[in-house]
């Protein structure tokens, strides 16, 4: 990439101004989604603010201690909750919201309430924090039809019911990457101007890919055709080179490497996790949805991740998400599996 050109672009298209022309082509539009998602978008902004300044916290008194002023102060994930939560229902532009950090789902009231449902992990991946690794907000939005009264049905709804999704990464960028159904689409922050730039237009993630990442930790729990992929990736049979092992152990980071560079991610079940460890409405949709979207697949071992019905907001599901050779080959394996019983 020609970075010296880059340093004197001054056209540049910002997450706002990308979302107002997506806006244009649907002349019906009364603007609320982009209302929405420059609130999500503010709310990014203020955890990216408040994750780059963790690694002070024994220095000035954040994240669960007590700072200078003898006030406790709270830890980043229930900050982020808290931001996320405030900036969406102030949007007025939401019903429903779901998050990872709150047991129940929140109905915004009827004086605020708009069309949309988001739910959410404010802060993915948080046992990286402390360390300063790569973390995460991921989201997904539904859209209920006009005139009728919310209702938790109406986010227990299959993923390619979603009509956008997205996440936002916290690293050494701080990178959003977004879908409204259309392709995908990454910006990256730019810290002196406050604004997400587009930098990766139209990702695409490569057909095959040269890298899994899982927890291989769990290995001794695997099912047969878990581990019989992961067999192959390090063994391969075919002639082909063995794949690397990249696990971060946060699933943006490592969902954005592998969109970015191809391979797959998996977070199967297994004997201890029959549901694996990812939740389906805030962790395994949005991501789900944004691979299929760059030309990817999405499988949970059983069926195509984006047709799962969740019967709670809180539910779990294996996932195997990647390059679309690669989730190919997994489907082979549980569908040999499934021939043999
Ligand atoms: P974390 O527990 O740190 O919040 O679902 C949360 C998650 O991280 C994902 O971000 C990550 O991919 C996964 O769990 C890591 O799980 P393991 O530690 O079991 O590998």
């Amino acid at each position: 990439m020609d970075h010296s050109a880059d340093a004197h672009r001054t056209d540049l298209m910002t997450i706002t101004r990308f979302v107002l022309n997506e806006q244009s082509k649907y002349p019906e539009s009364r603007g609320d989604f982009s209302i929405l998602l420059n609130h999500i978008v503010l709310g990014c902004k203020f955890v990216c603010t408040a994750v780059n300044k963790a690694g002070l916290a024994k220095l000035i008194g954040l994240a669960g201690e007590t700072n200078v002023q003898g006030e406790e102060q709270k830890k980043l994930d229930v900050l982020s909750n808290e931001v996320f939560i405030k900036a969406l229902v102030s949007s007025g532009r939401t019903c429903i919201l779901v998050s990872e950090e709150d047991e129940e789902a929140t109905f915004v009231e009827r004086s605020r309430r708009g069309r949309y449902c988001v739910v959410f992990d404010p802060l993915d991946g948080s046992s990286n924090i402390d360390c300063g690794v790569s973390i995460g907000t991921i989201f997904g939005i539904y859209m209920v039809k006009d005139g009728h009264e919310p209702t938790i049905d109406d986010v227990l709804q299959p993923g390619k019911n979603m009509i956008a999704a997205g996440y936002c990464m916290y690293g050494s960028s701080c990178t959003l990457v977004l879908s409204t159904g259309t392709g995908v689409n990454g910006f990256t922050l730019d810290p002196s101007l406050g604004e997400f730039i587009l930098t990766h237009p139209d990702i695409k993630i490569p057909k095959k890919g040269k890298i899994y990442s899982v927890n291989e930790g769990n290995a001794k729990n695997w099912d047969g055709p878990t581990a019989k992929y992961v067999e192959k990736c390090k063994f391969p049979t075919d002639g082909s080179p063995a794949k690397s092992l990249r696990y971060i152990g946060s699933m943006v980071a490592d969902v954005h490497r592998t969109l970015l560079y191809g391979g797959i991610f998996l977070y199967p079940a297994d004997k201890k996790s029959p549901n694996g460890k990812l939740r389906v409405l805030y962790e395994v949709f949005p991501m789900s949805f944004l691979m299929e979207q760059a030309g990817g697949q999405a499988f949970t071992g059983k069926q195509r991740a984006l047709d799962l019905l969740p019967a709670k907001i809180h539910d779990r599901s294996p996932i195997f998400l990647g390059s679309y050779d690669e989730v190919e080959e997994i489907k082979a394996l549980y569908a040999a599996e499934v021939k043999k019983a």
